[in-house]
């Protein structure tokens, strides 16, 4: 059964185009650099937002119209598998990701549960078959369901423990199914409330276990993603674990885990940690620990995880400048980790918001290559550090000094010269190439 009828195949067709259902700027086969677009930009299609979510909030019912809401149960979680792959088509987006129960309803028992599982992942693989759409990442959800309330590896429930690891277990035998090329751990309630009735040595020691027996799970069974771990600073507890990246990058170490995981960065958890969404990539990137993104971005004016589709043109070529630099994404992608506005509830907008966010991350990546390509930042850094590359900063950064021998320059030295830091100058430069991609140069 077909969805999405009166929608064709998007195609590009140039920034002049007036046609809602076309890309503007996403153009797949176009190089740029080295690569194609597609495959620089590797985006993907949160099954969540996408099919699942009803677009219900704290303050209000679900106010989505989408044409498989006739179904209910096994019948409607087939029916979204069919409207999903038609979507996929339609958009011609490589990658998709999923949790469990996004894909099919929990049953009255574990067991249950996986049976409901295997059906709809026998399913999704048939239609992987004829499908160019594959799986950039599958997790658990271990967040909903009330037995979830205290955490899931973080609980004070061993039982929850327990569970939380069989539901782990499960998607890892799933990823290895369908071919996922990465497996996330996002910390869903993995964090605390309050310090007065929690044991924070306790719950991180067990998130660490947690992740060693995923590790030897996967080595076990010739499961080879990447594993991602995606940190989120609060929400829905008040204090995560999986702070930021820095924090994150500072668990794996302590855990002895930092050569299993990267890190899957969100831009809306960035600013909700105090960060920009390019520190967090920076600070992944430059640790070598950059392995996916879910793109999206946060409102403004809202504290909270808004998970808004991506249109900020500063924020996506900031993102694929440090994606660019980082040589790709390797095995990762752009998830469009990103949900219509409440009142976007017609299906169309769900087309709507994919091509807006596809079209800006296109922007990003033509621009920050541009911007690479004529040193316009790396130009400025070279020369506000090339006090490094000779004299007493060589000495430096090769460990050739001292306390002693740098006491010993500073009593030298009569004069301390800095150099303008070139704010305003780089933004100007960055709004011409902006301006300048608008226009086809
Ligand atoms: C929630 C997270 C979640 C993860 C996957 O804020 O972004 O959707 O991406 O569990
Ligand atoms: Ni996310
Ligand atoms: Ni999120």
């Amino acid at each position: 059964m077909a969805y999405f009828t009166n929608i064709d195949k998007i195609k590009y067709e140039g920034s002049n185009s007036t046609n809602p259902y076309a890309f503007k700027f996403y153009n797949p086969s176009e190089k740029i650099g080295d690569k194609t677009m597609e495959e620089f930009l590797r985006f993907g299609v949160a099954y969540w937002h996408t099919f699942t979510a009803d677009l219900s909030d704290p303050f209000g019912a679900g106010t989505a119209t989408r044409p498989w809401d006739k179904f209910s149960g096994m019948d409607l979680a087939k029916a979204r598998v069919e409207a999903a792959f038609e979507f996929f088509e339609k958009l011609g987006v490589p990658y998709f990701c999923f949790h469990d129960v996004d894909i099919a309803p929990e049953g009255n028992s574990l067991k249950e549960t996986n049976d409901n599982l295997d059906t709809i992942v026998a399913m999704i693989k048939d239609y992987m078959k004829d499908s160019k759409t594959k799986l950039l990442w599958n997790t658990a959800n271990n967040f909903t369901n009330p037995r979830f309330v205290h955490g899931a590896a973080s609980s004070n429930n061993a039982d929850v423990f327990a569970y939380s690891a069989a539901k782990v277990k499960k998607g890892l035998e799933v990823g290895k199914e369908l071919g996922a090329e990465n497996y996330v751990f996002w910390g869903g309630r993995e964090g605390y409330e309050t310090l007065l009735n929690t044991n924070l040595k306790l719950e991180m020691d067990n998130l660490g276990r947690l992740f060693h027996m995923a590790v030897d799970y996967a080595k076990e069974i010739g499961f080879d993603a990447q594993f991602l771990i995606e940190p989120k600073p609060k929400e829905p507890t008040s204090h995560q674990y999986d702070f930021d990246v820095a924090s994150g990058y500072a668990f794996l170490q302590h855990y002895g885990l930092q050569d299993h995981f990267k890190f899957n960065i969100e831009a809306n958890h960035a600013t909700l940690a105090g960060h920009t969404f390019e520190h967090e990539l920076r600070y992944a990137r430059v640790h070598g620990m950059l392995g996916s993104v879910d793109a999206n971005q946060g409102h403004p004016l809202l504290g909270w995880d808004t998970d808004e589709f991506p249109t900020d043109l500063y924020s996506t070529i900031f993102a694929m400048y440090e994606i660019i630099k980082n040589g790709g994404l390797g095995t990762g992608g752009l998830n469009f980790d990103a949900k219509v506005r409440r009142g976007s509830f017609e299906p169309e907008d769900l087309f709507h918001a994919h091509i807006a966010g596809m079209d800006s991350f296109a922007v990003g990546l033509k621009v920050a290559q541009k911007l690479i390509d004529d040193k316009v930042m790396d130009g400025v850094i070279e020369d506000r550090y090339k006090s490094y590359t000779e004299g007493i900063g060589k000495d430096i950064v090769e460990g050739n000094t001292d306390l002693r021998k740098l006491e010993e320059h500073a009593l030298g030295l009569t004069e301390i010269k800095n150099q303008s830091g070139k704010l305003e100058l780089i933004k100007a430069q960055i709004n011409q190439y902006l301006l300048k991609a608008y226009a086809g140069e």
